[in-house]
């Protein structure tokens, strides 16, 4: 086995040596290529350091990828980047085939160790006229260099003297890596259920601009959406409901199964989160036993907040918990779960203090790190814990103090709920208008004097209350998530906005491809936009 791998590896480099050295070969076409500009390519986010050297690096139907045997993943990024190539040009581009009849121009998409690439999810790519070569240390790194490669790969392809159809890359070196190790977005699937293929068709999108968490809002008090084997009601009766009266859903485990290997696949985690001990009307109507608002339990298909809350102080909910939280962590191999926490507003401080910490406890019992809403910085707990910023300075700085690390969602900033201005078709305003500038034009590494050191990185969150199905997710959280995603990864002096909205001018092309229905706020001159703004100001 072992022999077969190194003799198969040792081929392939054979290969790409001999392509690499053999120059009278390669020349064998002359391609008229314009002077081309890697550093004026829509890169979003913003790469580190781009260094063009003016030349094309030809994508045809002479390509070929291969890939590092060895590095655990790299030959599935090979595959990926194949897939999404045939997508976009409709070539057939192979993979680690040893043979190849007429090969001009290769991809090598190499693990390596250099000290260059240490820090994590780096890649650096080197495009030459014949070959790009993508340098990382991690199959998740490398992964995130796959998207810079789509992305620069042009919409349609260009006319040259060679006879079949050639995609012109801009030739070059980029040296690239994230300034945050969490790159997130929050999808509530609590107030109104998504399927799992909406779920999937939101992680394409958020990959692509280098996304690397989910978070799922999975239970609150208008529906339970994860079945737990254990506690079977949570489902069959949390799950019936949903906001504004439709019948709701839920996960069953072979789904949500699904959604986190496909996660994966995307180099993302899924950090799923059951809210509370408040947002638990949904598991005290399918418990009743565990209800503590005094109040007997119905369903619920509103949207006020702070009504319900767990009995703290019974014993019993904590074993109730403990096959909750491992059923679910043991589908989850990210290193996070979340306790939610948030608008506990009917329980007492002392119970919600005494809740938070025995909770942690069994968080991680189950090996994961706890992550609740900034409410928790109000309780006792460890360092390792992670406090996630919504609304309450204070208490992000409590959750400082104590050595933890913060994730920054502030709700008048990063949330994707906020309705755009006053004629936005869905969303709410609790918080702020966001339009797309404001919600690019702010440093997340400063803001409210959280410093960066304890920022553990960025998450836009969604609550789905005024939108139902994938259209008005698409709505919402475009264009306005690929803003986070270039705040998330790129450092404060190398964002500007006049820049930003020029490159963002240009995902139209692709946004249209993929068939997302983005908000074209009149900010941005869309560079070919389905939809007009005029178009939406009439419904
Ligand atoms: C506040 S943000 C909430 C959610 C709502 C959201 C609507 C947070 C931790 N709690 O329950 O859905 O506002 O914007």
């Amino acid at each position: 086995m072992t022999k077969s791998i190194v003799t198969k590896s040792t081929l392939l480099m054979i290969i790409l040596l001999a392509f690499i050295a053999c120059d009278e070969q390669k020349k064998k076409r002359v391609l008229n290529f314009p002077k081309t500009d890697l550093a004026s390519e829509n890169l979003i986010p913003k790469p580190v350091k781009i260094i063009p050297t003016e030349n094309g690096f030809a994508l045809d139907e002479f390509t070929a990828i291969y890939t590092s045997q060895t590095g655990a993943g790299f030959e599935e990024v090979g595959k990926f980047l194949a897939e999404k190539i045939k997508s976009k040009t409709n070539m057939n581009i192979p993979v680690n085939v040893a043979e190849i009849d007429h090969m001009e121009t290769v991809i090598y998409i190499n693990k390596s160790d250099s000290t260059d690439l240490a820090q994590p999810e780096a890649y650096q790519l080197y495009i030459t006229q014949d070959s790009i070569i993508l340098n990382s240390n991690s199959a998740a790194g490398a992964f995130r260099g796959i998207q810079t490669i789509r992305q620069i790969i042009p919409e349609t392809s260009n006319d040259t003297l060679a006879s079949n159809p050639i995609w012109t890359i801009p030739t070059g070196k980029i040296i690239d890596a994230p300034q945050f190790e969490y790159r997130g977005a929050m999808l509530d699937v609590a107030r109104h259920f998504f399927s799992v293929k909406d779920v999937k068709k939101f992680i394409d999108m958020l990959a692509y601009y280098k996304y690397n968490v989910l978070h799922l809002h999975l239970t609150d008090d208008q529906g339970w959406r994860i079945e737990i084997k254990s506690w079977p009601l949570l489902t069959e009766v949390g799950g019936l409901t949903e906001v504004g009266g439709e019948s709701g859903g839920f996960y069953t485990q072979e789904d949500y199964k699904e959604i986190v290997a496909y996660a994966a696949e995307h180099h993302m985690i899924i950090v799923p989160e059951v809210d509370m001990p408040g947002h638990t009307n949904a598991a005290s109507v399918a418990y009743p036993i565990f209800n503590g608002n005094g109040k007997k339990p119905e369903l619920y298909e509103g949207t006020r907040v702070g009504q319900s809350t767990f009995a703290t102080r019974k014993d019993t909910l904590y074993s109730f918990l403990d096959d909750v939280i491992g059923e679910i962590a043991a589908m989850s191999p990210g290193p996070y779960f979340h306790i939610g926490g948030d608008e506990s507003l009917v329980t007492k401080k002392n119970d919600y203090i005494y809740f938070v910490e025995k909770v942690e406890k069994i968080v991680q019992k189950h090996n994961k790190r706890m992550i609740g809403w900034d409410e928790i910085g109000q309780a006792n707990i460890n360092s390792t814990s992670i406090s996630q910023f919504w609304r309450h300075t204070d208490y992000a700085k409590d959750a400082i103090k104590k050595g933890m690390k913060v994730i920054m969602s502030p709700a008048n900033r990063a949330y994707l709920d906020m309705q755009y201005d006053t004629l936005s078709k869905h969303g709410l305003h609790w918080a702020a208008y966001i339009p797309t500038d404001s919600a690019y034009n702010w440093t997340p590494e400063k803001y409210k004097g959280i410093s960066k050191e304890h920022i553990l990185g960025i998450e836009a969150p969604l609550w789905s209350e005024t939108i139902s199905n994938i259209d008005e997710l698409e709505y919402l959280a475009f264009p306005r998530a690929i803003g986070y995603a270039e705040l998330s990864w790129t450092t404060e002096e190398n964002r500007d906005w006049e820049n930003y909205k020029v490159r963002l001018a240009n995902q139209a092309p692709f946004l249209d491809r993929m068939n997302v229905k983005y908000y074209a706020s009149p900010l941005i001159d869309w560079k070919k936009s389905k939809y007009t703004y005029k178009e939406i100001k009439k419904d």
